[in-house]
């Protein structure tokens, strides 16, 4: 399936200018979605909207993707607007997952294994939640809650829908992974330099392995 980043936010609670490209461990945050997303086996085409809040961020994803990820100009003032903007734009037929751009530490195997559960769902349509439980165990605060079932639950930025039915109500299930990669977005300054701790564990524990 194809894929939309969405980065046409303000970022006005990290308050350090255009989020997609603040730097993390010297790497723009938007490149380490872009990256999970080029690793997946189940991802073809991915797109990124961006909006007047985030007007560096074309430059930087064609200096470091060769022109192979192509930007949406958007709005920038209304999530769902921008997004349904997008798909119909780029003509995507079948389901499309749509994702932030403030999740760097997703990987090419969550991607996948989120890919896999919508296969398995039967819906059209599939988001993923964080329970509220993991999210105060790492000290994320949550932007969003839902009680689902008696149950309260976090959107963790990450939904599949059809993208031929983009403007309509679809049937959907919700997808709970109690997972801090996909917990921990980046909304302040604590959130990233919790996420470049995690970051430079991982790098510690991979350069073990070799
Ligand atoms: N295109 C577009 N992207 C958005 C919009 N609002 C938020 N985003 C993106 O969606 C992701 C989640 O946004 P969030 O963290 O809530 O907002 P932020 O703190 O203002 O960046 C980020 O990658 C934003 O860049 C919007 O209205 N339009
Ligand atoms: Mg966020």
């Amino acid at each position: 399936m194809d894929a939309v980043i969405m980065a046409g936010g303000q970022g006005l609670r990290l308050g350090m200018g255009e989020k997609p490209c603040v730097e993390l461990l010297n790497k723009p945050l938007i490149c380490y979605v872009i990256d999970a997303l080029e690793k997946a086996d189940h991802i073809d085409k991915i797109y990124v909207t961006v909006s007047p809040s985030t007007p560096n961020t074309e430059d930087v994803i064609d200096r470091c993707y060769d022109g192979r990820v192509p930007t949406i100009n958007t709005a920038g003032d209304n999530y769902v607007g921008d997004m349904v903007y997008a798909v119909e734009s780029a003509g995507i037929k079948g389901p499309v997952m749509v994702i932030m751009s403030d999740l760097p530490l997703i990987t090419h195997e969550l991607i996948d294994s989120i890919i896999m559960a919508y296969d398995n769902c039967g819906k059209p349509s599939m988001s993923v939640f964080v329970p509220i439980s993991l999210c105060k165990e790492i000290g994320m605060r949550p932007d969003t809650v839902f009680n689902w079932e008696g149950e309260l639950i976090v959107p963790a930025g990450i939904n599949i829908l059809d993208a031929e039915d983009i403007n309509e109500e679809q049937d959907y299930h919700n997808y709970l992974l109690t997972v801090p990669e996909v917990a921990l977005n980046v909304n302040t300054a604590k959130d990233l330099k919790h996420c470049k701790e995690l970051l430079l564990k991982r790098q510690g524990s991979d350069h073990r392995s070799c």
